[in-house]
């Protein structure tokens, strides 16, 4: 008897799991459910899935990247291939979704969760219209380059540079995001303050050599990636270089969700072994740092609000207040958001897989150790200083590390904490995915 229980409970479980959602696209034989989690506001969110995850949900060989089909309910979503190198630098395509790929796309986060089916396993597809076309304005010799506008984000992207160490502007803001407006309103332009860029890197500052112009290396219906490189960055100490490297930076503009995105591949010699790799900047929130705004940081297995109390002639009359200021945060982010004027800036510096590995491995000496300080300053900003100490550096020759910048409204901080999780995923957090399924044919029973 209880065997009989258990097989007809088994049977629904399976029968319910198989198919109860109507199978939308016809020309693929098989699909994977991917789940989000539940957030109190409706918001759209970026993804990016690899050939790698691909293949660890569905053990499907090598696809075609022009077959895929998603949808999220009844909507499909544009997606957007991008062949990358083992090193995640641009690759030539071939059209296959190999392990390193990437399928980037935007999905919606709501309060009832709706799953995104990823269709495979068919004929090449036509491409989905992108929900908005991005605004590209290139102006060749401009002290500004290149902006892109998409979605009420606009941005504005900068290589180039003049004889290293100098103080002249166009040393300045290299290989950075040197201008953002969010919603209509200005919340960078280096053109103004020659050290609000995003970020102060590793040579985007007057000791760099000249770095080469943006370039455009992949531009599809769901975000712009510009290329933006510096050839033989060398410091010196006593006379004696002790680092020379390459830099490339990828720096994105997603088009239908706020959000842009730098990745920074840095191949190097170096005699060092400590070493700081900085990614520091400084932002207003809102129109101004002031009683309007808060920050919000994780703390215990949450987002902890502080809010910033003091009006702005108290911040002035006592600056570089510190809010947050730690050496092991539990979570690579935080974020800014003003509360009247309904904008903010969310930064995720780190994922979780470096960080529960500094927690499992006890050490007070971890190799990477990300040392990050949040303070109100006498200016209309708020300065957030984060770099990321390096105490292996001679023991490697190549560095990576990616960031994303995610423009804000009136997200909730648990809202916020969730986007971070889904950037910054491991096993157990953010997305779940569920067993492949393949179609049933004509006549074929549950
Ligand atoms: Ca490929
Ligand atoms: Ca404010």
């Amino acid at each position: 008897m209880k065997k009989t229980v258990l097989f007809f409970l088994l049977l629904g479980w399976v029968g319910g799991y198989c198919q109860d959602e109507p199978w939308q696209e016809p020309g693929c034989l098989r699909r994977v459910a991917i789940h989000l989690p539940e957030v109190d506001q409706s918001r759209p969110v970026s993804l990016i899935i690899t050939g790698y995850d691909f293949w660890r949900w569905t053990g499907f060989p090598r696809p075609r990247i022009n077959s895929f089909r998603l949808f999220q309910g009844d909507t499909p979503l544009a997606y957007q291939g991008e062949e990358r190198q083992p090193d995640g630098l641009p690759a030539s395509p071939d059209g296959f979704l190999d392990d390193t790929d990437l399928l980037v796309f935007v999905a919606t986060l709501s309060r009832k969760p709706v799953p995104i089916y990823l269709y495979y396993d068919g004929l090449p597809t036509q491409p989905v219209p992108p929900g908005c076309q991005p605004e590209i304005i290139e102006k060749k010799g401009d002290i500004i380059p290149l902006f892109i506008s998409a979605g009420g984000v606009k941005v504005g992207i900068r290589g180039g540079g003049t004889v290293p160490g100098t103080q002249d502007i166009r040393n300045f803001g290299r290989g950075s995001f040197v201008f953002l407006s969010w919603k209509g309103q200005t919340l960078l332009d280096f053109r103004s303050s020659w050290g609000n860029y995003l970020p102060r890197g590793l040579a985007s500052g007057k000791d760099g050599p000249v770095w080469s112009e943006p370039e455009i290396v992949f531009s599809g219906p769901v975000r712009t990636v510009v290329a933006v490189r510096c050839h033989r960055y060398s410091v010196s100490k006593d006379n004696q270089p002790i680092f020379t490297g390459e830099i490339v930076r990828l720096l994105s503009v997603w088009h239908n969700c706020p959000t842009l995105e730098l990745e920074e591949y840095v191949s190097y010699q170096s005699t060092e072994f400590d070493w700081s790799w900085p990614y520091s900047f400084s932002l207003p929130v809102g129109k101004s740092l002031d009683e309007n705004d808060r920050l919000i940081v994780p703390l215990a297995g949450q987002p902890y609000v502080r809010p910033v109390t003091k009006t702005r002639q108290e911040i002035q009359a006592n600056p570089w207040e510190r809010l947050y200021s730690t050496e092991n945060p539990e979570e690579g982010w935080f974020a800014w958001q003003d509360t009247q004027e309904k904008t903010g800036l969310a930064f995720f510096y780190e994922k979780l897989e470096p960080i529960r590995q500094r927690h499992v491995w006890v050490t007070y000496r971890p190799a990477l150790h990300p040392q990050i300080l949040v303070r109100t300053t006498p200016y209309p900003t708020g300065e957030n200083n984060l770099s990321i100490l390096d105490r292996a550096l001679a023991c490697r020759s190549h560095y990576r590390r990616q960031l994303q910048y995610v423009l804000l409204t009136d997200e909730s901080p648990e809202t916020i904490r969730a986007i971070y999780h889904l950037w910054a995923r491991i096993p157990g957090t953010g997305l779940s995915v569920s067993l492949a399924e393949k179609q049933r044919q004509i006549g074929e029973k549950k």
